[in-house]
């Protein structure tokens, strides 16, 4: 081998070696910043899970966090059915509350700016597991202990999701506790106000029993491009599912009228609408 020739294939060598290293630095770098992010994510979800719950006063809250965590950490997102969250709904239950149980399907902020501000109607997000869970995100991995707060699957990639079977759970209970005189808002501005497709047609109007549930009283938010009232087909359909010996009944109720009530706390809510 001529001496220029051995001196050029050092040289081709040493930048291999400096590749390698600088690629295996990278991924180092890259490995550590990930678990530091997905630990990050973890404490963050937690904590914001501990904080809410601690205004709950009579609990205890690092026990519902183990048992709550233990449910999706470690697990196929897509493997967990709704069952799985018993253990959780027997660590924190629901209280039975009559005459005020107030559900909602597609009128959530309506609901909530009325609920935040008048305290006669009570709903899942009034009590600790709807409360520390509302707007939240979260599933894990298998292999992993992490809660993930991102890129976790929904509705479209599978049924038995981590978030959506939380809901179906907690609101089939919350359905159960509900007695006497319970109350719904629907939204007037679609074309489906009751979607038996929702949890709402799903899950808690077939938990609603004439033995505990006297009447069903449907308020109906009318906007100003409101597109249906109560006579609306959808709303046939709601009464056709209703268990036969509870009553029902349905008030168009224009969105303005709950918002003034909203800030007039001195108005008794039955004279609300
Ligand atoms: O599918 P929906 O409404 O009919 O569910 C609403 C219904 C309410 O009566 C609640 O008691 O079910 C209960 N509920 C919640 O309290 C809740 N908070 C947040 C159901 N879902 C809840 N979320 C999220 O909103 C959750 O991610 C779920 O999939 C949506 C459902 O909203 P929707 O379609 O308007």
């Amino acid at each position: 081998m001529e001496r220029g020739e051995f001196r050029g294939s050092g040289k081709r060598r040493r930048k291999c070696c400096l590749i390698l290293c600088v690629a295996v630095i990278l991924i180092i770098i890259i490995a550590v910043v990930l678990s530091l992010t997905l630990r990050q994510e973890t404490s963050d979800f937690k904590t914001i899970f501990l904080d809410r719950c601690k205004k709950f006063k009579e609990n205890n809250c690092e026990n519902i966090w183990e048992v709550f965590q233990k449910i999706y950490v470690n697990r196929d997102p897509c493997q967990v059915p709704m069952e799985a969250y018993d253990p959780l709904i027997t660590a924190a239950p629901f209280k039975p509350s009559c005459n005020k149980t107030m559900f909602w399907s597609k009128t959530k902020d309506v609901v909530h700016s009325f609920t935040e501000k008048r305290d006669c109607f009570l709903t899942m997000e009034d009590t600790l597991l709807g409360s520390v869970l509302d707007g939240l995100t979260w599933c894990g991995k298998e292999g992993s202990n992490e809660t993930l707060t991102t890129g976790c699957p929904g509705w479209t990639e599978c049924e038995n999701n981590t978030v959506r079977s939380f809901w179906n759970r907690a609101s089939a209970e919350f359905a159960d506790t509900a007695c006497g005189n319970v109350t719904v808002m629907l939204n007037g501005s679609i074309m489906t106000p009751f979607d038996s497709r929702s949890i709402f047609g799903s899950i808690e109007v077939k938990r609603f029993n004439s033995k505990r549930v006297r009447n069903l009283n449907v308020l109906l938010v009318m906007q100003k491009n409101a597109v249906v009232n109560c006579t609306t087909d959808s709303l046939q359909e709601l009464q056709k599912v209703l268990d036969k010996g509870i009553k029902y009944n349905c008030k168009e109720v224009p969105e303005s009228l709950i918002e003034e009530c909203s800030s007039h706390p001195e108005k008794p809510c039955e004279s609300c609408w």
